[in-house]
């Protein structure tokens, strides 16, 4: 028989990466969607299968993490046995404005659906993996930081992760649910939300290397992050289920690095050399050289780069009220129990996602070039 998982969060980064790893080995794969206003199953709809199919692998469902009766009807409906809870209000800087609800779907979302496995009696059969986060150690007491590493978390979204990271402990405590946490450092990919900092870095350099934007605003420059690869990250959350005993692990690459070196790292990757000067708020990043050479080779005009060009300025909008200074994963516990290692470095990541944008950016640059104008139906 085929193993039954249930993936909140499925039209996500994480979602969509787990559905393909699952769906590999053969599991059949329930996905919880929120109903939104535009189609918002870009990354999953490789993976759709038509309703009228017999032998469907691949199912999806409408739900929402604060909607409990929900919760329980698809929970029973699927019977599943493994559920990977990955939905959440994920923005940190956005949980600052949107605090109660990131309370409520991050918190209480992680509470209703273990109250769900319990009421319907399948705590035998079911097992939990709950995306707990590195924000949760916050305010650097210890690097690098393990399992043991006390929290000190900075944001609404931090706070409400760390009541989703203890309730899971209770509850595999309390009624001996099979339940982990994978405390998960910063994972990005090639369809990573264009609002966090790695990809609104990658999808910004391609479009200025295409001259389709000339600069970029960002906040902290400073910030450090253990920064790997979502590919690699989801094979460790299945890991963490397929153990004889439930616990909690750390996954991490063991390298932190700036956010200013991550836009360095994403220019160079096209050939291009970007140094910065100035302080706070007057820090830039300005073009110092170009690789001529690798820039044909991308088939990316050498007119579009010029030097001296300001292309990175820092905008305070983007800084947050309290700020998560450095992370730096220790994942041995992972290694070692889990057998899990990542396949992806910094520069291979770098590169899969800066690649991508180019990619994909060149079919707006193409369009531009070749007269195409959208329709405005506001007149
Ligand atoms: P994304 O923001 O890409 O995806 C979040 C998913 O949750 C989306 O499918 C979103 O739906 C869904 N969602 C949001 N709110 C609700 C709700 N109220 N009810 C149902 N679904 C909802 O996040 P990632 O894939 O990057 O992360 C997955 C999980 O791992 C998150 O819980 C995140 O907090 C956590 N995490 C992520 C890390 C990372 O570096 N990526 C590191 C550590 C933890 P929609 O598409 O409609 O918006
Ligand atoms: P993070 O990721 O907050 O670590 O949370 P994000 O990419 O948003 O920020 C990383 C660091 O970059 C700094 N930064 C900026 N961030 C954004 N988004 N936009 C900017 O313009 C910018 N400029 C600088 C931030 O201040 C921060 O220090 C991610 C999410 O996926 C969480 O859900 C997850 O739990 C953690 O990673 C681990």
């Amino acid at each position: 028989m085929a193993k039954i998982a249930l993936i909140t969060g499925i039209t996500g980064q994480d979602g969509a990466y787990l559905a393909e790893f699952l769906l590999k080995r053969g599991y059949q794969v329930h996905g919880l969607k929120r109903r939104s206003s535009l189609f918002n199953t870009d990354r999953i709809d490789h993976l759709y299968q038509d309703p009228h199919e017999v032998n469907r692998q691949f199912t999806l469902h409408y739900g929402d993490l604060t909607d409990a009766t929900n919760l329980i009807r698809i929970v029973q409906e699927t019977q599943p046995d493994e559920i990977y809870n990955l939905a959440a209000q994920s923005h940190v800087k956005v949980s600052f404005d949107t605090p109660e609800y990131t309370a409520n779907a991050d918190g209480l979302g992680t509470l209703r659906l273990l109250e769900a496995i319990r009421l319907l009696g399948l705590g035998d059969k079911c097992r939990f993996y709950q995306a707990a986060t590195s924000e949760l150690y916050g305010l650097v007491q210890e690097v690098p930081q393990n399992e043991h590493t006390p929290f000190y978390p900075r944001s609404p979204y931090a706070v409400a992760k760390l009541y989703a990271y203890w309730i899971t402990v209770n509850y595999r405590e309390a009624y001996r649910l099979y339940a982990c946490n994978g405390i998960l450092f910063n994972h990005e990919s090639p369809v990573r939300g264009e609002t966090f900092v790695t990809r609104k870095i990658t999808r910004a350099v391609a479009r200025i290397a295409l001259g389709l934007q000339d600069k970029l605003f960002l906040g902290n420059l400073s910030a450090q992050r253990d920064w790997g690869h979502a590919k690699d990250y989801v094979e460790a959350m299945w890991l963490m289920l397929q153990q004889e005993i439930p616990e909690d692990f750390v996954v991490a690459t063991g390298i932190t690095t700036t956010v200013r070196d991550f836009v360095r790292m994403s220019f160079a990757e096209l050939g291009i050399a970007v140094e910065f000067s100035g302080k706070g708020e007057l820090e830039k990043g300005v073009v110092i050289d170009a690789d001529e050479a690798r820039l044909t080779e991308l088939g990316i005009p050498a007119a579009n780069i010029k030097y001296g060009q300001t292309v990175v300025k820092v905008d305070p909008a983007y800084f947050r009220p309290t700020e998560v200074d450095l992370l730096i994963g220790d994942a041995t516990k992972a290694q070692q129990k889990l057998g899990w290692q990542p396949k992806y470095d910094l520069n291979a990541l770098v590169q899969d996602m800066v690649h991508s944008d180019l990619h994909f950016m060149r079919k707006e640059a193409y369009l531009k070039s070749g007269g195409f104008q959208s329709l405005n139906y506001f007149e």
